[in-house]
Protein backbone atom coordinates (compact mmCIF):
# COMPACT_ATOMS: atom_id res chain seq x y z
CA UNK A 1 0.00 0.00 0.00
CA UNK A 2 3.02 2.29 0.87
CA UNK A 3 4.40 1.80 -2.37
CA UNK A 4 1.98 2.04 -4.56
CA UNK A 5 0.77 5.47 -2.53
CA UNK A 6 4.20 6.84 -2.98
CA UNK A 7 4.50 5.53 -6.97
CA UNK A 8 1.10 7.61 -7.44
CA UNK A 9 3.04 10.54 -5.44
CA UNK A 10 5.49 10.64 -7.89
CA UNK A 11 3.32 10.26 -11.06
CA UNK A 12 1.44 13.19 -10.01
CA UNK A 13 4.04 15.63 -9.16
CA UNK A 14 5.88 14.02 -12.91
CA UNK A 15 2.69 15.39 -14.01
CA UNK A 16 2.41 18.52 -12.25
CA UNK A 17 6.09 19.23 -13.25
CA UNK A 18 5.15 18.96 -16.85
CA UNK A 19 2.40 20.75 -16.60
CA UNK A 20 3.89 23.84 -15.66
CA UNK A 21 6.46 23.47 -17.97
CA UNK A 22 4.18 23.87 -20.33
CA UNK A 23 2.33 26.58 -19.36
CA UNK A 24 5.60 28.98 -19.02
CA UNK A 25 6.27 28.65 -22.06
CA UNK A 26 3.59 30.88 -23.49
CA UNK A 27 3.85 32.77 -20.67
CA UNK A 28 7.18 33.57 -21.25
CA UNK A 29 6.31 34.58 -24.76
CA UNK A 30 3.38 37.19 -23.18
CA UNK A 31 6.03 38.72 -21.14
CA UNK A 32 8.17 38.82 -23.84
CA UNK A 33 8.53 41.40 -27.38
CA UNK A 34 5.88 39.16 -28.98
CA UNK A 35 3.18 41.07 -26.66
CA UNK A 36 3.76 44.35 -27.72
CA UNK A 37 3.73 43.71 -31.12
CA UNK A 38 1.41 45.17 -33.09
CA UNK A 39 -2.08 43.12 -33.50
CA UNK A 40 -5.22 43.76 -35.19
CA UNK A 41 -8.31 42.01 -34.17
CA UNK A 42 -11.33 41.76 -36.46
CA UNK A 43 -14.64 40.65 -35.81
CA UNK A 44 -18.03 41.31 -36.97
CA UNK A 45 -16.63 41.22 -40.79
CA UNK A 46 -20.26 41.08 -43.35
CA UNK A 47 -20.62 41.87 -46.69
CA UNK A 48 -23.27 43.40 -48.55
CA UNK A 49 -25.08 41.39 -51.37
CA UNK A 50 -24.13 42.35 -54.36
CA UNK A 51 -26.98 43.48 -57.53
CA UNK A 52 -26.89 41.24 -59.99
CA UNK A 53 -24.03 42.00 -62.65
CA UNK A 54 -21.97 44.13 -60.07
CA UNK A 55 -18.38 44.45 -60.47
CA UNK A 56 -17.99 45.61 -56.86
CA UNK A 57 -19.15 45.16 -53.57
CA UNK A 58 -18.78 46.48 -49.72
CA UNK A 59 -17.75 45.20 -46.77
CA UNK A 60 -18.00 45.50 -43.57
CA UNK A 61 -15.35 44.77 -40.25
CA UNK A 62 -14.64 46.50 -36.63
CA UNK A 63 -10.61 46.50 -36.07
CA UNK A 64 -9.12 46.88 -32.80
CA UNK A 65 -5.31 47.75 -33.04
CA UNK A 66 -3.16 46.89 -29.92
CA UNK A 67 -0.87 49.65 -31.01
CA UNK A 68 -1.25 52.35 -33.45
CA UNK A 69 -1.64 51.08 -36.60
CA UNK A 70 -3.21 51.40 -40.08
CA UNK A 71 -5.30 49.47 -42.69
CA UNK A 72 -3.60 49.90 -45.84
CA UNK A 73 -5.87 47.10 -48.08
CA UNK A 74 -6.01 43.42 -48.61
CA UNK A 75 -7.24 40.82 -50.94
CA UNK A 76 -9.84 38.32 -51.23
CA UNK A 77 -10.30 34.98 -53.28
CA UNK A 78 -13.60 36.75 -54.29
CA UNK A 79 -12.46 39.96 -56.07
CA UNK A 80 -9.44 41.09 -58.30
CA UNK A 81 -8.64 43.79 -55.75
CA UNK A 82 -9.50 44.57 -52.27
CA UNK A 83 -9.52 48.82 -51.01
CA UNK A 84 -10.28 50.29 -48.49
CA UNK A 85 -12.68 53.41 -49.11
CA UNK A 86 -14.10 56.32 -47.71
CA UNK A 87 -17.56 58.14 -47.80
CA UNK A 88 -17.40 61.81 -48.33
CA UNK A 89 -19.31 64.91 -49.60
CA UNK A 90 -17.96 66.18 -53.25
CA UNK A 91 -20.30 69.01 -54.53
CA UNK A 92 -23.08 68.13 -53.01
CA UNK A 93 -22.90 64.54 -53.37
CA UNK A 94 -21.91 61.61 -51.43
CA UNK A 95 -18.54 59.96 -53.34
CA UNK A 96 -16.41 57.48 -52.33
CA UNK A 97 -12.83 57.62 -52.69
CA UNK A 98 -9.73 55.05 -51.56
CA UNK A 99 -7.99 56.13 -48.60
CA UNK A 100 -4.61 55.79 -50.57
CA UNK A 101 -2.65 56.61 -47.21
CA UNK A 102 -5.02 53.87 -45.37
CA UNK A 103 -7.67 53.67 -42.49
CA UNK A 104 -5.74 55.20 -39.37
CA UNK A 105 -6.22 52.35 -36.09
CA UNK A 106 -5.60 53.99 -32.85
CA UNK A 107 -4.17 51.74 -30.02
CA UNK A 108 -6.86 50.25 -28.30
CA UNK A 109 -9.47 51.60 -30.01
CA UNK A 110 -12.60 50.01 -32.21
CA UNK A 111 -12.80 51.08 -35.60
CA UNK A 112 -16.19 50.06 -37.25
CA UNK A 113 -16.30 50.13 -40.82
CA UNK A 114 -19.77 50.53 -41.75
CA UNK A 115 -22.46 51.33 -44.33
CA UNK A 116 -22.41 55.12 -45.03
CA UNK A 117 -18.60 55.11 -43.72
CA UNK A 118 -15.53 53.75 -44.57
CA UNK A 119 -15.79 50.54 -46.01
CA UNK A 120 -14.20 47.68 -47.72
CA UNK A 121 -14.34 47.54 -51.59
CA UNK A 122 -14.00 44.24 -53.61
CA UNK A 123 -13.41 45.44 -57.06
CA UNK A 124 -14.04 42.48 -59.98
CA UNK A 125 -15.72 40.41 -57.85
CA UNK A 126 -15.18 36.81 -59.61
CA UNK A 127 -19.12 36.04 -58.75
CA UNK A 128 -21.82 37.95 -57.03
CA UNK A 129 -21.60 37.86 -53.24
CA UNK A 130 -24.95 36.06 -52.40
CA UNK A 131 -26.51 36.09 -49.15
CA UNK A 132 -25.76 33.58 -47.10
CA UNK A 133 -22.08 32.88 -48.78
CA UNK A 134 -18.57 32.92 -46.21
CA UNK A 135 -15.89 35.74 -48.32
CA UNK A 136 -12.97 35.04 -46.82
CA UNK A 137 -11.30 38.68 -46.56
CA UNK A 138 -7.39 39.62 -45.88
CA UNK A 139 -6.81 42.47 -44.33
CA UNK A 140 -3.41 44.19 -44.34
CA UNK A 141 -1.77 46.61 -41.96
CA UNK A 142 0.71 49.07 -42.17
CA UNK A 143 2.65 47.15 -38.60
CA UNK A 144 0.56 44.36 -37.60
CA UNK A 145 0.52 40.83 -39.38
CA UNK A 146 -2.30 40.26 -42.25
CA UNK A 147 -5.81 39.12 -40.55
CA UNK A 148 -7.91 37.30 -42.79
CA UNK A 149 -11.53 36.71 -41.25
CA UNK A 150 -14.69 34.72 -42.79
CA UNK A 151 -17.11 37.61 -44.11
CA UNK A 152 -20.84 37.01 -43.68
CA UNK A 153 -23.08 37.85 -47.05
CA UNK A 154 -25.87 39.48 -45.71
CA UNK A 155 -28.43 42.28 -45.72
CA UNK A 156 -27.99 45.17 -43.77
CA UNK A 157 -29.56 45.31 -40.52
CA UNK A 158 -31.56 48.70 -41.77
CA UNK A 159 -33.14 46.89 -44.56
CA UNK A 160 -35.69 45.46 -42.19
CA UNK A 161 -37.04 49.07 -42.04
CA UNK A 162 -38.03 49.07 -45.78
CA UNK A 163 -39.94 45.92 -45.80
CA UNK A 164 -42.23 47.54 -42.73
CA UNK A 165 -42.71 50.49 -45.21
CA UNK A 166 -45.36 48.49 -47.66
CU1 LIG B 1 -16.29 51.92 -52.13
Amino acid sequence: MKIQFALAAVALSVAACNQSEQAKTPAADTVGPVATAAVVVASGAWCRPSPNGAKAGGCYVTLKAAANDRLTGGSTPAAGSLQVHEMKMEGGMMKMAELKQGLPLPAGQAVALAPGGNHLMLIGLTAPLVEGATVPLTLQFASAPAVTVQAAVRQPEMAGMDHGAH
